[in-house]
């Protein structure tokens, strides 16, 4: 097998949680690129089928789901059709999630949970459900979609970075229990990415860049924020056969913002 073959994805079943747009379009369209059969959920009837119709236009026929990833008997019952329609799934990407940017004194237990429940618990109940098979099969991969936020701490994000933290720690748990069933579990960590979920803080009510934006910048050695397509790469290789002895690592794609200390005074 040459070194690229080890890259293919060809007749493996991947679910991309929170594939809809964003982070989780980008790294989907990339797995059924390196031949992956896709599979995807996000919460909103809308958006999937808005998604089904964009996947369509790049030739993939994915198969969507409105599936609430926080909801144990709705994910039970989508990972029991991907297997009776596909196959059962192969490579799980955890990446759906949200954020609510509230200062900590000021946010309700209510919403911490909440956040808590979509970027841990989730991930949690997701990877439960299709690890039966996958230590049937002796193979699997799971892909977390964790955080700078699993490293670094900033102001109104606190139940976020809880929840980052802790996903980088189930990580490496589901990585040290299932590593014998040949099941590799690991993290990517993207850095500041321009989706829908950063729109708020990238720009003002007027469309002007914000302070935060520059901020970003400043932050960056590479001087820029990211791109879903940034994400592409490290997600083939995490679902690939190329990463069979990487296990329980989180591989952050930032632009280096996380090793920077910051622009020094000129
Ligand atoms: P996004 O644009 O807000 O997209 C979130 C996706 O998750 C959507 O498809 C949404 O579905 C889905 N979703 C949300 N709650 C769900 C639920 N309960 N059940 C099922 N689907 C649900 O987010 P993004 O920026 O692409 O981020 C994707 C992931 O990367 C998240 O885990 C985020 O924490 C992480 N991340 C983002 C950045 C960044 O800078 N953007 C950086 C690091 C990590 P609908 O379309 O139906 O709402
Ligand atoms: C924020 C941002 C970040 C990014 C990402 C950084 O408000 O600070 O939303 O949390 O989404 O997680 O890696």
């Amino acid at each position: 097998m040459g070194i690229l073959d080890t890259f293919s994805l060809k007749g493996k079943v991947a679910l991309v949680t929170g594939a809809s747009h964003g982070i989780g379009m980008g790294m989907a369209s990339a797995l059924a690129e390196a031949g992956a059969t896709l599979t995807f959920c996000c919460s909103r009837q809308s958006s999937m089928e808005k998604a089904k119709a964009e996947y369509k236009e790049m030739g993939i026929d994915a198969l969507g789901f409105v599936c609430d990833v926080t909801n144990e008997e709705q994910v039970q019952a989508m990972v029991k059709s991907i297997k009776e329609q596909v196959g059962s799934v192969d490579i799980l990407v955890n990446n759906a999630g949200c954020i609510m940017r509230i200062p900590m004194h000021e946010m309700s237990t209510e919403d911490f949970r909440k956040v808590v429940d979509t970027d841990l618990t989730a991930q949690f109940i997701v990877s439960k459900a299709v690890l039966p098979d996958m230590m049937e099969k002796k193979s699997g991969k799971i892909i977390n979609i964790c955080s700078m936020m699993s490293e670094l701490g900033r102001e109104t994000v606190s139940a976020y970075a809880s929840a980052k933290g802790g996903l980088k720690m189930l990580t490496r748990n589901i990585a040290s229990e299932y590593g014998k069933y040949n099941i590799q579990c690991n993290g990517i960590g993207p850095g500041y990415i321009a989706t829908s979920q950063t729109a708020a803080i990238r720009f003002d009510e007027n469309g002007n860049p914000t302070p935060f934006h520059q901020f970003i910048i400043a932050k960056t050695p590479a001087e820029r924020w990211g791109t879903p397509e940034d994400l592409q790469g490290a997600a083939v290789f995490l679902a690939s056969k190329a990463s069979d002895f990487v296990n329980g690592q989180i591989l952050y794609v930032d632009g280096g913002i996380i090793a920077y200390i910051g622009k020094q005074p000129s």
